[in-house]
């Protein structure tokens, strides 16, 4: 305890210790991994200058909830193709206007879609036997730059396309619904129809100077092959929408479906007429669900909540009735864990996707219903019709 041991020299430092260290250190197990990711990840956008981030993360951040419904995570993208569904993650909020936590989004879907067995009684559907599923992991997405994010969204988006597999992305705010679109748009030899749930019209030009969550749709419709009349909008209401989006509505010709509206014809008259817009002259169809389009007492975990919402019942007897003709893809966003109350609104994502994923099963227009080799073996008790009821 003398004087002398007081003393504070700067080469004394851990610090500065750690510096002359951190020299000697070898960079040859990290260099390996980083080639490896950017191999099985591939080439970011043109846009993104640090050449070593991969278009499809392979483990830094994030990617730690296991994958969508326990499916094979396809670690090398290289191998995409011939599968049915991948599954990919868009962990973005950098387009939220006020209550940020959507990268939180896909690891929380992922995380309590384990929770079902991948069968469905009341559709008779066993996604297990119909559909070969992949989860591709998240997007490599740039948190300080939107338009970054888009480039990367809209090039791994159009990588799935590219090798014809369907499809399911997980939110990520609104915004990415913009880039989504992009990715699809030049895979379709014709119009792409858009079927949009959501409270908020989501057509504003911007928001806060930049392209945000209140913005995609505005975007994807100056597409030239997604046209606006081939937009429609349902569980349109409230006081968090924009002023600006219904008028842009009206200039595009744009169809706006309110849950008044819904109310008053009823979902099965409105799955036909919102089918009716989106499909016509269309070659393709991409749904976009956004889960504030269910009253926030069900759906508590978002970031712009809007009371009078659809039930959950509704709302999954709507997508089943607009899933039915087909889809190009989809997307579920507005999915923010740090709002949500026992896993709910994350739990309700999963749904919309299972029966969306199952509808496509059983109307003919994805994967494959299998079938047992017939068993000849007469008077099973299979026969049995039993009892009968007066
Ligand atoms: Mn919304």
């Amino acid at each position: 305890m003398g004087q002398e041991d007081s003393r504070l020299r700067r080469d004394d430092l851990d610090g500065t210790q750690a510096m002359h260290r951190e020299e000697d250190l070898p960079s040859t197990r990290r260099d390996e991994l980083t080639q490896q990711a950017l191999a099985y990840g591939l080439e970011s956008a043109a846009s993104i200058r640090d050449r070593t981030i991969p278009l499809f993360n392979r483990g830094k951040w994030g990617w730690s909830a296991g994958t969508f419904m326990g499916v094979p995570f396809l670690e090398d993208m290289r191998e995409l193709g011939g599968q049915d569904v991948a599954i990919l993650g868009v962990p973005l909020d950098t387009g939220t206007t006020f209550r940020a936590g959507t990268r939180f989004g896909p690891q929380a879907m992922r995380r309590i879609s384990r929770l079902g067995s991948g069968y469905n009684p009341s559709l008779g559907v066993d996604l297990v036997e119909s559909l070969d599923m992949v989860d591709v992991g998240d997007v490599s997405v740039i948190p300080a730059n939107i338009e970054k994010s888009f480039d990367q969204i809209d090039r791994a988006v159009a990588y799935l396309h590219e090798r014809a597999v369907f499809p399911v992305i997980l939110g990520g705010d609104h915004s990415i619904g913009y880039p989504d679109i992009r990715g699809l748009a030049p895979f379709v030899d014709g119009k792409v129809g858009i079927i949009h749930f959501d409270r908020h019209s989501d057509l504003s030009e911007s928001s806060l100077d930049e392209r945000m969550h209140g913005s995609p749709f505005f975007h994807a419709t100056n597409i030239p092959n997604a046209p606006p009349e081939n937009l429609v909008q349902i569980g349109i209401g409230g006081w968090t929408g924009s002023r600006e989006g219904l008028r842009v509505a009206r200039e595009r010709r744009a169809t706006v479906i309110t849950l008044d509206d819904v109310d008053r014809y009823g979902i099965d008259r409105v799955s036909e007429y919102a089918l009716e817009i989106a499909w016509r002259g269309a070659k393709a169809v991409y749904l976009s669900f956004d889960i504030d389009s269910v009253d926030p007492a069900f759906a508590p975990g978002t970031g712009t909540p809007e009371p009078g919402g659809f039930l959950p019942r509704e709302v999954l007897r709507l997508i089943r009735l607009v899933a039915r003709e087909g889809l190009a893809g989809m997307e579920v966003v507005e999915v923010s864990p740090p709002y949500d109350v026992a896993d709910i609104t994350a739990l309700l994502g999963t749904r919309v996707i299972m029966d969306v994923l199952g509808t496509l099963v059983l109307a003919g227009k994805l994967g494959r219903i299998p079938t047992k080799e017939p068993q000849p073996e007469a008077g099973t008790p299979g026969d049995d019709p039993g009892p009968t009821v007066p």
